[in-house]
């Protein structure tokens, strides 16, 4: 039996039409092919909730028992593929969730760590993603809204061994050209999925992460 990949995207939020992550995800599953990728993958969407996201992505970690996690989010402001290498613990929303909720400086799990690394291997992910030819970075926050607590809940449930030996983590993927403003940072649907698709194929294939240098000096 092969192994089965989770991706997930978010629903629209902020009063956009779509979420470009979800638009990604679509396309990378419509062009799937499990025997040639050597692993299932299903998809999910997840609401824009502090509440009901990362309580759904509990759900299907049960449900879907994946070797591999990759969930994706939209940021705007953005234009390249980014690595979430970090998830905080915090909850600091500057505008009301799908449910209409705003917590301000809640932690995401109370008594967790401070924060959690990622268990996707970043690097060798970047690498694919620039090699796909698609604009990458290693990100260092993921903010502190919905993505960042669901990249949480995801590295908590991970570390916690809820699904043995699974490794996942967070990308985030820029606004689609539709949605800004001309000239403005943006992705198209193909430049994310080839993205997404070129993190997941990475995770599934490297075991050791690549030393390649991605850093920030502020
Ligand atoms: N982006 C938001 C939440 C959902 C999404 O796609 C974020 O970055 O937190």
């Amino acid at each position: 039996m092969s192994a089965t990949v989770l991706l997930t995207g978010f629903e629209p939020f902020d009063g956009q039409p779509v979420n470009a992550s979800w638009a990604a995800v679509r396309a990378v599953a419509g062009a799937w092919d499990e025997a040639a990728e050597g692993a299932a993958l299903v998809t999910a969407l997840l609401p824009v909730s502090f509440t009901r996201a990362p309580r759904r992505l509990a759900e299907l970690l049960a449900e879907v028992r994946p070797a591999l996690v990759v969930c994706g989010g939209e940021a705007g402001g953005r234009s390249a593929v980014g690595l979430e290498r970090v998830a905080v613990n915090v909850q600091d929303a500057r505008i009301p969730d799908e449910d209409g909720e705003q917590p301000v400086d809640v932690p995401v799990v109370a008594g967790g760590a401070v924060a959690h690394l990622s268990s996707l291997p970043v690097k060798a992910c970047l690498a694919a993603v620039l090699e796909a030819g698609v604009p990458g970075e290693v990100s260092n926050t993921a903010g502190t809204y919905v993505c960042n607590t669901v990249a949480y809940a995801l590295a908590d449930q991970l570390a916690a061994g809820r699904v043995p030996g699974a490794r996942g983590g967070f990308v985030h993927v820029p606004r689609l050209p539709e949605q800004v403003p001309a000239g403005s940072a943006s992705l198209d649907v193909d430049g994310a999925a080839a993205g997404l698709a070129a993190v997941v194929r990475a995770a599934l294939r490297t075991t050791r992460d690549a030393p390649l240098a991605a850093g920030t000096l502020a």
